[in-house]
């Protein structure tokens, strides 16, 4: 009797367990673990060093003396920890510019650190950098121009060979790459080890990419391949760090690859039914050129410049790569760390105090009604949970109630980009003087949607979702 009593309440609890709502199936394409570890960087730092930082030039001519190299007061540490306080995960650094020098001593070349009266040829930018990363805790990652403007062999296979040699000397001895940057820029004309010639290769077959990306893989599965198309992630078609209003993290390779001309538009905006999870990065510098001179310093970008290109970067759910470089005694100059505080602050007041957190949130639908899917999952707080709804459900809206009437400027949404990007078209209402008011109306959200509007004054915003690819999946708003 006892047994058949238990087994019965086995059933029960089995049969309970069946009816639990499934989630959401995926929309394909979804990022993968690093894309997803990438998106949630969101800032990372650029940092353009090399000869021409001592000769004033942007490209160089590759016949550049290595001696010129000289930083007087070099000190990584000084950046990471500017960058660190600024809130940049991450640091990129162009280990080598077109002009062939090597800011690390390789074995391959005798254009390199190794030649400069930098430590007496003893020096190792690389190797001091990766490691000041990762004492501030901030990842490495690895830029190495495909075109040499110093290498004799540029233009045939052996110099594809040496750029290969140069990513197993990089990978051996600086591990934990988190990205890699393949710049798609080849002006042509060059030293060329003393031939100073106009060298053609052919874009899309010379490097043989294909192979060269296994080599890392094979190397660092997880490292993020940046290039004009990808694969990991795809620049975003300019150099001003902004990114399309409407941003899709989805494209389709084969309608690109890099160097190809007039896929700008396309790349800043993605595909909506793109193949392929190939996020867009807004590299932009901090000042006009990449590299420092001393000229450009009245004209660092203030801190609400850049304030602006991370709304139109960030805030558009792409990730915000800002360069600064550093100056001729090998510091972040005084210029462009006063500007990054200034920064810092803006975001700190602009977004100090999440207004949703921890609200109540209703909606007129939710998944299979199950508390799992429920509004309240949007602000609790834990980006691992989401609102959604039946899988037929494709327009819906949710309310959140403040808990005083506020003065509201900005609204952040996020989808639950694992199970795929969605969301078509929204508005956000406001309830003002009694009645609902649309004070924005937006496309995508992608992994983070930051909305800028014209403060109001309000206890209760609405976000309707009016068109999405498939049942919307939201985790996150905020609301300051
Ligand atoms: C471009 C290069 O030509 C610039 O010098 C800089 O490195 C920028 C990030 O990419 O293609």
């Amino acid at each position: 009797m006892k047994k058949i009593f238990l087994l019965g309440v086995i059933l029960l609890l089995l049969s309970c367990r069946a009816k639990k709502v499934l989630p959401p199936a995926p929309v394909l394409p979804i990022p993968t673990v690093a894309q997803l570890q990438w998106h949630r960087m969101e800032m990372n730092a650029f940092v353009h060093f090399t000869t021409n930082t001592f000769t004033d030039k942007e490209w160089g001519y590759g016949d550049e003396s290595p001696t010129v190299f000289n930083p007087s007061a070099f000190d990584p540490v000084q950046w990471l920890t500017v960058l660190k306080e600024a809130g940049f995960k991450g640091l990129i650094l162009t280990c080598k510019h077109h002009d062939g020098f090597c800011l690390w001593p390789s074995k391959y070349t005798e254009h390199s650190v190794k030649n400069s009266r930098w430590k007496n040829g003893k020096g190792d930018v690389v190797h001091d950098v990766a490691e000041a990363c990762k004492l501030a805790g901030l990842k490495f990652g690895i830029y190495l121009s495909p075109w040499d403007r110093n290498h004799k062999d540029y233009g045939t296979s052996d110099y594809v060979d040496y750029y290969r040699n140069q990513l197993k000397e990089l990978f051996a001895q600086y591990p934990d790459v988190f990205e890699m940057w393949f710049d798609g820029a080849n002006g042509g004309d060059g030293f060329y080890g003393g031939k100073r010639e106009i060298r053609k290769i052919d874009r899309k077959n010379y490097y043989d990419w294909p192979t060269t990306l296994n080599l890392v893989r094979s190397m660092d599965s997880n490292v993020i391949f940046f290039s004009d198309a990808g694969p990991g992630v795809r620049w975003v078609g300019n150099e001003r760090g902004e990114v399309g209003e409407t941003n899709w993290n989805m494209i389709s390779p084969d309608t690109l690859y890099a160097g190809k001309g007039g896929i700008e538009k396309l790349l800043n905006k993605g595909s909506e039914n793109g193949t392929h999870w190939i996020p867009a990065e807004c590299d932009v510098s901090i000042r006009p050129g990449w590299f420092y001179h001393a000229q450009e310093d009245s004209l660092v970008k203030t801190p609400e410049q850049l304030f602006e290109i991370y709304l139109k970067s960030v805030g558009r759910g792409s990730l915000l790569l800002l360069n600064v470089p550093p100056d001729r005694l090998g510091l972040f100059n005084e210029h462009d760390v006063q500007s990054l505080k200034g920064f810092r602050q803006l975001l700190d007041q602009e977004f100090k105090t999440n207004l949703a957190l921890h609200t109540d949130v209703t909606s007129n639908a939710f998944r299979g009604n199950d508390e799992m899917y429920s509004p309240k999952m949007i602000t609790d707080g834990d980006s691992e949970t989401y609102w959604s709804t039946n899988d037929e459900t494709t327009s819906a809206n949710f309310e959140i109630e403040l808990k005083n009437p506020s003065l509201v400027k900005y609204i952040v949404l996020q989808e639950y980009i694992p199970l795929g990007q969605r969301v078509k078209l929204f508005l956000v209402n406001a309830w003002i003087n009694g009645q609902w008011k649309t004070v924005a109306k937006a496309t995508t959200i992608g992994y983070k949607r930051i909305l800028k509007i014209e403060p109001v004054e309000t206890y209760k915003i609405r976000i309707v979702i009016l068109t999405s690819k498939a049942c919307p999946v939201i985790s996150n708003v905020e609301i300051y």
